[in-house]
This record gives structure tokens, sequence and C-alpha cells, in this order.
């Protein structure tokens, strides 16, 4: 018997729990002016988190996804990302949305229920919410195979749940990168639970990074909390993709303090003991003590910024409640390129208010 290949994951982390460094940081992330600026995106992220569902408690927006704990995935791919480059996001992605400049009334009206909220402003070439899990993954593919076929030095970024890489799309995706080498980078939030079904019993991989190597590229892990270790690999994910060598895949090892949505209790299937270790480990914690512990942070900086954070919120809240709703019948826009017969007639129905007889 011999040996035919063998293969290694690696593990990044630059920060502990207690915002301790382990390692040197990567030269451009090693800028107190940057980390600031991490840190300020992660706290205003959490702000529009709890205003979302503060909203939703009081009947102002629809079922919502909080990224509560998981702000360092999308701060760091963010910080990755450059502005050519294309989104594709899962719907737990707010702090990555609003790093790539989407407004958040926007995102306060598509988790209304409002469509509008998918059209952003910026960034134009961004995909909407993907709802359905992995389902996104193979237009991620697609958008890497146009830049490819263009020329255009530019990645896709699909982003999904440790759940999603079980699915047979995720997976197809992930294949035909490898094959047709595409510029794209798959990014893993695993946040250790998909709805009820935990980690261990997602997948009996010692890591999920691996499964892109099976794919025929790399796959490696970061601790998903230490948001300088997301925008350094996720960084060095995209330059390699940005220079034609095709796809990686980054697992960013996190946690979903909250409930899985507005309408699940999280508590019926995991412990306060789980969460409570889990708070300890989570990412605005160790960077603001990094921060606090070289002077560029303190507790009057951060009074201030999570004033204007909480102004901008409001302002935004504002923005989407004053929004005038839309024409009933717009229900019926953007579904076909004709109309079929019978929605015809209902779009007839809807805009004279009247019954429909058939
Ligand atoms: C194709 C599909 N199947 C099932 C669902 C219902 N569903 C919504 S979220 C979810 C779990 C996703 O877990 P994960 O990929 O880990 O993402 P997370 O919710 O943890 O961010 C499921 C099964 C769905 N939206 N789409
Ligand atoms: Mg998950």
């Amino acid at each position: 018997m011999s040996l035919v290949a063998e293969f290694t994951v690696d593990h990044t982390a630059y920060l502990d729990a207690e915002g301790k460094q382990v390692q040197p940081l990567p030269a451009a992330l090693d800028d107190q002016g940057v980390l600031v600026e991490l840190l300020k995106q992660m706290l205003l992220a959490r702000c529009f988190d709890t205003k979302a569902i503060e909203l939703q408690r009081t009947g102002q927006l629809g079922t919502y996804a909080s990224c509560l704990g998981q702000e360092a995935v999308g701060v760091g791919v963010g910080h990755a990302m450059r502005t050519e480059d294309v989104l594709l996001p899962a719907f737990r992605e707010h702090a990555l949305q609003l790093a790539r400049g989407v407004h958040m009334t926007e995102l306060f009206l598509y988790w209304g229920g409002d469509e509008r909220g998918s059209d952003f402003a910026v960034p134009r070439q961004d995909f909407p919410v993907s709802i359905t899990v992995g389902g996104h993954a193979p237009h991620a593919a697609g958008v890497a195979l146009a830049f490819k076929l263009r020329g255009e030095p530019r990645v896709a970024v699909c982003m999904f749940g440790d759940g999603a890489t079980s699915k047979g799309d995720v997976y197809e995706a992930m294949n035909l990168a490898g094959v047709w080498q595409l510029p794209v980078v798959f990014v893993v939030s695993n946040n250790q639970w998909a709805i009820s079904t935990p980690r261990a019993e997602q997948s009996a991989a010692a890591t999920l990074a691996q499964k892109a190597i099976a794919a025929g590229f790399r796959g490696e892990q970061v601790d998903g909390n230490d948001v300088i270790a997301v925008a350094h690999v996720v960084g060095e994910a995209m330059a390699h993709a940005r220079n034609g060598k095709g796809p990686r895949l980054v697992e960013c090892l996190t946690y979903r303090l909250g409930d899985h949505t507005t309408v699940d209790d999280a508590a019926r299937y995991r412990s306060d003991e789980e969460v409570s270790r889990a708070w300890h480990e989570e990412p605005l914690r160790r960077l603001r003590s990094f921060l606090t512990g070289s002077g560029a942070w303190g507790q009057e900086t951060e009074d201030d910024w999570l004033q204007r954070c909480s102004d901008e919120v409001n302002q935004a809240v504002d923005d989407y409640l004053n929004l005038p709703a839309r024409a009933p019948e717009t229900l019926f826009d953007c579904l076909f390129e004709t109309l079929p017969e019978g929605l015809v007639a209902q779009q007839q129905v809807v805009m004279t208010g009247g019954a429909d007889d058939g």
C-alpha cells in the first residue's frame, strides 16, 4: 500500500478570548486605526441587530435572524472584500451587508417584508439575501465564471452556515469552482447550530473546511470571533482567487448567541451553560480589551460611538416606518417577463379592489 494523498487544515487566531495577542499581527492589520474601525463596525452591527429584534417584538418587523455573536465574521469579510467584488449573502449577514454599504433602512425594509429592501442603492451587483439554505452557492460559481470569462479581476464571496455545508447545491458549486478554478471564496459562518441541529450532528467530518479539499482546493479554519483572523485569512483567499489561482474556503468558528430567528426559542434545545461559555468568547469583548490595553479605545470613546450608532439606527427606523407602503398590485411585479393570464386577472382584481369571481 502506498500513500497517494495527505491533507492538513490550518487554524488561525491572533487574539484569545481575553484579547491577549497570541502571535504577531499580520502587517496590514497591525494598525490601531484599522482595528478601531473594525470594532466600531461590530458595535454598529450589534446596535442594528438589537433594534431589529425590538421592532419585531413590537410588531413593526417580520421574522428576523439575529447576527448576535457573529459580527466578526461579517466585519472581517467586509474588510477583505473590494467594492467591485460581489457578495452572495445568506440570511444572517447583516454586519457584512452594512460593511458593504447596504443602508440600514433597506435592511429594515427587507426584514419588514418589503422587497424594495433587496433593491439596495449600493452595492448594486451584490445579491439579495438567500433564505433558501445554500441555494445561492451555484449562483456564486456562476458569478465567478462570468468574472473569469470576462477577464475581470473580481471575486465572488459566498456566505453560508454550517448547516448549508450538508446541502448538495453547496457541494456542487464547490466542485465546479474547483474544476474550473473559479475566482470564488466560500465562507462558512459555523455558528455551531442549524436551528436545533448541533454541529456534531451536522457532519462527521472533523472540520467543515476539509470539505473544500474533496473539491480540489484549500480549506482552512479561523477563529471566527477574532476579526483580525477573519480579515487576514479571507483577505489572503481573496488575493489568491483574484490572481487567477482558483477558489478557497474559510470556515469561521463562531457561535449564534441568539435564537435561530425571532420565532425560535433556543432554550428548548441548548443549555444556559453552553451559551454562557460562548458569551465569554464573543468577538467584541476581546477586541475592545485588546484596544483598551493599548490605549486606543476607552469607555468615553465607546459611549460617544454608541450614541452615534443609536442616532443612525433610530434615523433608519424613522425612514423605514415613514416610507409609504407599496401599492398592493406591485405584488405581481418582477415575477414573470409576461404575466400569465390567471395572474393578470388576479392583478386586475387587486387593482380595482373587487372580488375575484374565478
Ligand atoms: C433549502 C432550505 N431548507 C430548509 C430551510 C429552513 N431553514 C432555515 S435556516 C435553516 C438552518 C440553517 O443552518 P445554517 O446553515 O447553519 O445557518 P444558520 O441559521 O445557523 O445561520 C433551515 C433548515 C430553508 N430555509 N431552506
Ligand atoms: Mg449554523
